[in-house]
């Protein structure tokens, strides 16, 4: 999916709050010109994929006119009480394309029951609401913040609960598995894909799509680090998914209105996310008329546009030749590397963990942009692997790096070469390698900051 949108919409966005206490009446939620289109719009030009919405938070409102609790929609001033944002957002996904997914926090600080057994039933009959009501759901999410220790405040803030015994999560993925059978979960312990460790964008230069999946729950307190960058000899492949807002909060403040992050910014995300083997859930603060403020549509559109001209040309269609190390025949060389076919690759004989391709150029040619991808369906395999060029002194070499997975990206001082070496130097077992692609993106072009009578 590489790039998709998270939205964090919800009556925090009238409480000016993050985490809403759950004592805050469903009078104050009143969007005035609440448009799911626009937010379908903005994601699609953006080259998202789809959007996942806050259905419920943490303060226990839903956005839907759910059977569970009146702490609704339904009871919002909101179209007389007869909206629904899901409704909205599942249909403006289908007109333009999109995949839609839930948020629905575990944490609840406004149900009555939160804490004791009856709870998880109103959970879960509130995720049946959610999987059946609003079409094909592409990703369930689960936040690791829910109800454990080290939290405060909240209306019913002594109902501390154990995250890894309470929530009985194999039973509720049952539910998913059963309504939504292509769905993802996501959580810190996937079952399907997990938390990168960190809401600031970026995913850690060795990045396992592996995970010891059963070591790990919802909201543990060592994930970060410890998990982070998956695990080499995980058990499960559960990949990385990197979220982060484009502004400070997840929802919308207006104070944070000249905090939108920048282009600079957005594209250091970029590349350090879907360039080291993760996906990218950026979120949208939707402000209180119910629109993706102008700002941040400003922002990840410039994004967008430099992503096209950053990926315009792939100059590995000028090379002149490329060879390898070695390869394993037919149907295995490495020019498959540059077919555009990721269904294709090339790979060696099954003990050889190490080896090369080298590419040649017709004539020098500049390039600051390496990109490679692994055969996933095999699994993940690289631990190790270089970049050289040739220079008039042999092959210097320019980038030393680890793992590979789905997507790595590198981003390299501009350098003109007559030829490039890419060698896998350890694998876990023969690597397969799909794609490679060299890029000379140009530079970000920042406006001086021009002072007046200074
Ligand atoms: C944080 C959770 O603690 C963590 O488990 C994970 O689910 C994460 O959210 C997802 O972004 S809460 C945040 C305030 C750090």
């Amino acid at each position: 999916m590489e790039f998709y949108a998270f939205i964090h919409f919800n009556i925090n966005t009238f409480s000016n709050m993050e985490w809403g206490l759950g004592d805050e009446k469903p009078e104050i939620f009143n969007p005035s010109e609440l448009d799911a289109r626009q937010w379908a719009k903005v994601a699609k030009e953006s080259g998202m994929k789809g959007i996942i919405i806050t259905a419920k938070h943490h303060d226990g409102f839903c956005l839907w006119p759910t059977a569970t609790t009146e702490h609704s929609v339904k009871n919002s001033p909101w179209k007389n009480g007869e909206g629904d944002v899901l409704r909205e957002l599942a249909d403006a996904c289908k007109e333009y394309g999109l995949k839609f997914g839930v948020y629905l926090s575990p944490w609840d600080r406004n149900n009555a029951h939160y804490g004791t057994p009856e709870y998880i039933d109103i959970f879960r009959s509130q995720l049946r609401e959610l999987l059946t009501n609003y079409g094909d759901i592409f990703e369930v999410w689960f936040d690791g913040a829910n109800g454990g220790s080290g939290y405060y405040g909240g209306a019913n803030e002594d109902r501390r609960v154990d995250k890894k015994t309470y929530y009985d999560w194999e039973n509720t993925y049952k539910i998913i598995r059963e309504l939504q059978p292509n769905a993802v979960i996501f959580s810190d312990a996937g079952p399907d894909i997990r938390w990168v460790g960190n809401e600031e964008g970026h995913a850690y230069p060795t990045t396992w799509s592996n995970l010891m999946r059963d070591e790990v729950y919802g909201g543990m307190p060592e994930y970060a680090p410890e998990y982070s960058s998956g695990q080499e000899n995980g058990t499960h492949w559960v990949p990385a998914e990197v979220d982060v807002s484009i502004r400070p909060g997840w929802y919308y403040h207006p104070y944070e209105d000249h905090k939108v992050k920048t282009l600079p910014q957005l594209l250091d995300i970029y590349y350090e996310s879907i360039g080291r083997n993760g996906s990218l859930l950026l979120n949208f603060p939707v402000d209180q008329r119910g629109l993706i403020h102008e700002k941040d549509a400003e922002q990840v559109l410039k994004l967008a546009a430099k992503i096209k001209e950053d990926f315009a040309e792939n100059l590995i269609n000028n090379l002149a030749s490329i060879e390898s190390s070695s390869d394993r025949g037919h149907g295995y060389t490495a020019d498959l590397i540059a077919d555009e076919k990721p269904e294709t690759y090339w790979t060696m004989g099954d003990e050889e963990i190490s080896g090369s391709i080298t590419m040649t150029f017709d004539e020098p040619t500049a390039f600051n942009r390496f990109l490679v991808q692994e055969y996933i369906p095999l699994g993940q395999r690289v631990k190790a692997f270089t970049l050289e060029v040739k220079t008039d002194q042999g092959w210097e070499e320019i980038a030393n790096e680890t793992t590979i997975g789905y997507k790595r990206i590198l981003r390299l001082p501009e350098i003109t070469t007559s030829a490039l070496r890419f060698t896998v130097t350890d694998a876990k077992s023969v690597p397969l390698i799909s794609e490679m692609g060299i890029y000379n993106a140009p530079n970000v072009v920042v406006a001086p900051i021009v002072k007046r009578n200074p």
